[in-house]
């Protein structure tokens, strides 16, 4: 009787099973080492250059058009993490499926080399890519494939029969060096990364110059005190994020320099050396993620230190047939802005300062622009490093390019903050809060209606200007039963809040807010 007949397992043998539990270890680690090793490579060229990272983002920006669904599309942090663990799933099972496969036959190495190859293509379609972006798959899959077959060498063969024990020995032992070099190459990476661009130590660093004189200060007036109500400043940890990038771009103000060219007289570049020169501005502006939904969150006010932007544009030379300046983060996102509303006259600012601080990394440090009344994604930018003077028939912008409208000027919004949703309260005299915005327009009245009963004034705080957000409360005497608050505001010119309800694409969404409520 020959030895294989002896060994030759049934279907599910404990022996079969654990083979294929020491090949999906195998390609477990082998996928490990080739994201820890493309994270040590991209340190030294760029970050968006690791793999993990270049497919993640190209993930991001090829998510279908069709999708009208504002909350995918706009990749706040909550989709980024949705994203981040979605990724690591799909990844750890074509892993473990690649390592099984190596066991049986080695089509796990030629599986990694297609899957190196695609990333590889991926890389070089990144925004700000070198041919250099292709060296950390490269090393990754390099790295990778030398670990599938070691480990995989160190696995029990079928035919080739040794003492279990001595086989078993071999696996741990190459399975937990390279687990080992993987845990290694991603904690040097991060090291190296946070040591060699240490935007973290630049930022702490960096001096706020003093604006020739400070923003008008936010009377009381303007900010009613009630528990529960937005704070008319927004701080800025509870200030709402939104963008794109899966990475924060690590520019420190050493390397920052900004670009104005296009159709100008002439290209200037400026460096902070050359900004602070310049005299700085200070204001409080409301800004609005056109994602927002009716009643939504993606709204904050902040006060903004920075310099006009028509000085700087002024500087270059705007010729007179342009009409939209397309702005540049270092990460490759671009934003079209009506060079009109650049120009007319409003705080349109390159903004360095938030909240009395350099902006927060997230926000945009060392740099980033508001334009007040339009909607971040054709305003915001921020990382900006880029200015071209163009014009909306040649150009055209990230969001623009999937389907979002050309110009997104701030559509009239209004919310009820207080009572909260579905809340309890006791019956007779409830104080009903909220907040209400149409940035560069002005909120005139606000109203509150009670079921189906006529509309009712509610009484504006203070207004701080007409580009930020606008306070209200209003007095109800509430009776027991279920009822159901609904908000509605008009601007000041004349324009009553579209009570239409429609999806935050293209333009923003419109429509009444409303609020059931509980009273007892
Ligand atoms: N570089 C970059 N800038 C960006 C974005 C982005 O994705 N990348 N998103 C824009 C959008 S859609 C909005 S609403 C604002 C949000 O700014 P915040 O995150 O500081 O609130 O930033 C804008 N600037
Ligand atoms: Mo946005």
């Amino acid at each position: 009787m020959s030895r294989s007949t002896v060994i030759a397992p049934q279907q599910s043998s404990p022996v079969v099973r654990r083979h294929w539990m020491r090949g999906a270890v195998a390609g477990l680690l082998a996928a490990a080492l080739v994201l820890g090793a493309g994270q040590l490579v991209s340190v030294f060229i760029d970050p968006a250059s690791s793999p993990f990272f270049v497919l993640g983002a190209t993930m991001v920006d090829h998510t279908p058009h069709t999708l009208k669904d504002a909350a995918i599309r706009r990749f706040g942090s909550n989709d980024k993490l949705a994203l981040f663990i979605s990724m690591s799933v799909v990844m750890a099972i074509g892993a473990a499926l690649v390592g099984m496969l190596e066991r049986r036959r080695p089509l796990g190495t030629p599986m990694l080399l297609l899957l190196g190859g695609v990333t590889a293509l991926f890389a070089l379609q990144r925004p700000t890519a070198t041919v250099w972006f292709v060296l950390p798959t490269v090393a990754g899959i390099a790295a990778g494939i030398v670990a599938l077959r070691l480990v995989v060498a160190g696995t029990p063969s079928l035919r080739t029969p040794e003492s279990a024990n001595m086989t078993r020995r071999r696996f741990l032992i190459t399975a937990v060096s390279v687990g080992a070099l993987a845990v290694g190459t991603v904690s040097a990476a991060r090291w190296l990364g946070a040591h060699l661009r240490d935007v973290v130590a630049d930022r702490a660093r960096f001096l706020l110059p003093r604006p020739l004189r400070s923003a008008l200060a936010v009377p009381p007036e303007a900010q009613p005190q009630i528990a529960g109500l937005t704070p008319f400043i927004t701080p800025d940890d509870r200030f709402y994020r939104v963008d794109t990038a899966l990475q924060l771009p690590a520019l420190t103000s050493g390397d920052w320099r900004l670009r104005i060219h296009g159709m100008t007289d002439r290209t200037v570049e400026l460096d902070f050396d050359g900004l602070r020169q310049r005299t700085a501005v200070e204001r409080i502006l409301t800004l609005t993620c056109v994602s927002n939904e009716v009643g939504g969150e993606l709204a904050g006010t902040a006060r903004w230190l920075g310099y006009p932007l028509a000085d700087l544009l002024a500087d270059a030379g705007v010729h007179p047939d342009a009409d939209m300046l397309l702005s540049r983060s270092i990460d490759g996102f671009t934003v079209g802005t009506p060079l009109s509303a650049v120009l007319d006259g409003r705080d349109a600012l390159l903004v360095i300062g938030m909240n009395g601080a350099p902006l927060p990394i997230a926000h945009g440090y060392p740099a980033r622009l508001i334009v007040p009344g339009l909607y971040g994604y054709v305003s915001a930018t921020k990382w900006v490093v880029d200015l071209e003077i163009t014009r909306f028939d040649r150009a055209s912008a990230y969001w623009t390019d999937r389907g979002w409208a050309d110009h997104g000027p701030i559509k009239t919004a209004s919310r009820i903050d207080v009572p909260a949703a579905f809340a309890t309260v006791p019956a007779g005299a409830v104080t009903v809060a909220g907040v209400a915005w149409a940035q560069q327009r002005g909120i005139a009245s606000i109203e509150v209606q009670v079921d189906d009963q006529p509309w009712q004034p509610a009484t504006p705080a203070a207004e701080y200007s007409i580009d930020t957000w606008r306070q209200w409360t209003w007095q109800w005497m509430a009776e027991a039963g279920n009822h159901t608050l609904r908000v509605r505001a008009t601007d000041r010119s004349g324009q009553l809040q579209s009570e239409q309800r429609t999806p935050p694409f293209p333009s923003g969404s419109t429509g009444w807010h409303s609020r059931m409520v509980t009273v007892r």
